[in-house]
């Protein structure tokens, strides 16, 4: 082999005085079903289930299947409205911590085989991924690894059997699964026990059974959660990740919230954050919480603290004792949608020329000055994420301003700022290793 591709291979590069330098090492970078998963930004969230029917959070395990029936259920109205709102995927809970079962498992009779609903015979889990098959939508399940019904839980072995069994189900009878989501709460069984979860199995079996379908936890492996429930990204949001700093779903402490909240920038891992956020006070829903449900506006600011802080959206909107999105979520979902497409139809620097002056200095003359307030910066993250700094100037009145100086970007970015009219706009970047931007865009808000 030749000494150069020698060095190449092994890693080790030529100094300017033929000294042997290390090579840094490559940036992480996303999987295809990791980048298709941030492209798709926004997904639906359903807490559903017995809590439903008592108005609890947190059900104990103790509650009647009986209480479960759902008299107008219609999943295909829950896809039709996600979808028309512009979400991409629904996320159901089969299975909250009260461990009741949305579809007819093997492992339990607690479940809507014991119910009154469709006299035992429905199967929520079967019409959520039909009618997500019929819009288009992913579909991607929650199973509670808490279970406060199940007899085995705390017996290590008997449990994690259990809810693999569960899972097995899951990912063999309902087609392809975009997101398989593992919840981090956690707390005693029926009699006070507690339970060590196995998840080095769990994940090699959802890779083994649906390896397409993207693993959500505070621990990843694929996704992360946030840290908050709140939707609200941090500043900096970094992709990457130091794995050992969350080694389980449900860690706590400083250093764990700091990497779910920001990532880091020296992460050897590739694991985007997902923000879960509920349109209303509860996660479940409440008829007096009808009141509590969020306006468009501010799910547009839910919008821009999580993918426009590089992170996606999966927002809950649970369904109503009928088993339906009830009106006040309905139509603030659709005004979002509406509001959402008006703000970004026109990007008023669509199709100007941008030029990279210096390897981190971005300017691109506007063919007229615009009146705007929005701004979305775009890295290419298939080569990883680079920036850890930017700024944005607009030329105002012959003048430079700056209206954002902030951290990182990622997958988008979005500043809001006050109105102005700019005739030009330049982008000024600090990255770890070669920047490369998408073409930033300009928006004037409706
Ligand atoms: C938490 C759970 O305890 C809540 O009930 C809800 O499901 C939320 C998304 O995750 O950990």
């Amino acid at each position: 082999m030749d000494r150069r591709d020698f060095l190449r291979q092994s890693g080790v590069g030529l100094g300017a005085a033929g000294l042997r330098l290390p090579r840094p090492a490559p940036r992480p970078v996303p999987t295809a079903a990791q980048l298709a998963w941030q492209r798709s930004e926004l997904a639906l969230f359903l807490h559903f289930g017995v809590n439903t029917f008592t108005g609890r959070e947190w059900g104990d395990g103790r509650e009647d299947p009986a209480l479960f029936n759902p008299a107008a259920f219609d999943a295909r109205q829950w896809a039709r409205v996600a979808k028309a709102a512009g979400f991409k995927a629904l996320i159901l809970t089969a299975k909250h911590h009260d461990g009741f079962c949305l579809w007819p498992t093997d492992t339990t009779m607690h479940s809507v085989r014991r119910s009154p609903w469709r006299s035992g015979t429905g199967d929520v889990v079967h019409e959520t991924a039909i009618s997500c098959q019929l819009e288009g939508l992913g579909f991607g399940v929650y199973l509670s690894p808490w279970d406060r019904n199940a007899p085995s839980y705390g017996d290590w072995r008997r449990y994690n059997d259990f809810y693999r069994q569960q899972l097995t189900e899951l990912l063999t009878r309902y087609g392809p699964l975009a997101e398989v989501w593992f919840d981090g709460a956690t707390g005693e069984g029926p009699d006070g026990r507690r339970q060590e979860y196995d998840w080095p199995a769990v994940h090699a079996l959802v890779r083994r059974l649906q390896p397409r379908a993207l693993m959500f936890s505070d621990a990843g492996p694929d996704i992360r959660w946030v840290g908050n429930e709140r939707g609200v990204a941090g500043d900096p949001n970094w992709c990457t990740v130091n794995p050992d700093a969350v080694p389980y779903p449900g860690a706590v402490g400083p250093a764990v919230e700091a990497m779910l909240q920001h990532g880091d920038p020296d992460g050897t891992v590739w694991r985007p954050a997902e923000a879960d956020v509920s349109i209303r006070p509860g996660w479940f829903w409440r008829a007096e919480e009808d009141a509590g449900v969020k306006n468009p506006r501010e799910l547009l600011d839910l919008y821009a603290s999580s993918v426009g802080r590089n992170a996606n959206l999966l927002l809950n909107v649970p369904p109503t004792r009928d088993g339906l999105l009830g009106p006040a979520d309905v139509r603030a979902l659709t005004g979002f949608g509406d509001l959402r497409r008006r703000w970004f139809e026109e990007d008023l620097a669509a199709g100007i020329a941008w030029r990279r002056d210096s390897p981190t200095l971005f300017t691109g003359d506007l063919p007229r000055a615009v009146r705007c307030d929005t701004i979305l910066l775009r890295e290419e993250i298939e080569r990883g994420q680079m920036v850890s700094a930017h700024r944005v100037e607009m030329l105002v009145d012959g003048a430079w301003t700056t209206v954002a100086d902030s951290t990182t970007i990622g997958r988008s970015r979005l500043h809001r700022v006050e109105p102005v009219t700019a005739a030009a706009v330049r982008i000024t970047v600090e990255a770890l290793g070669q920047p490369s931007l998408l073409p930033a865009r300009i928006y004037l808000s409706p």
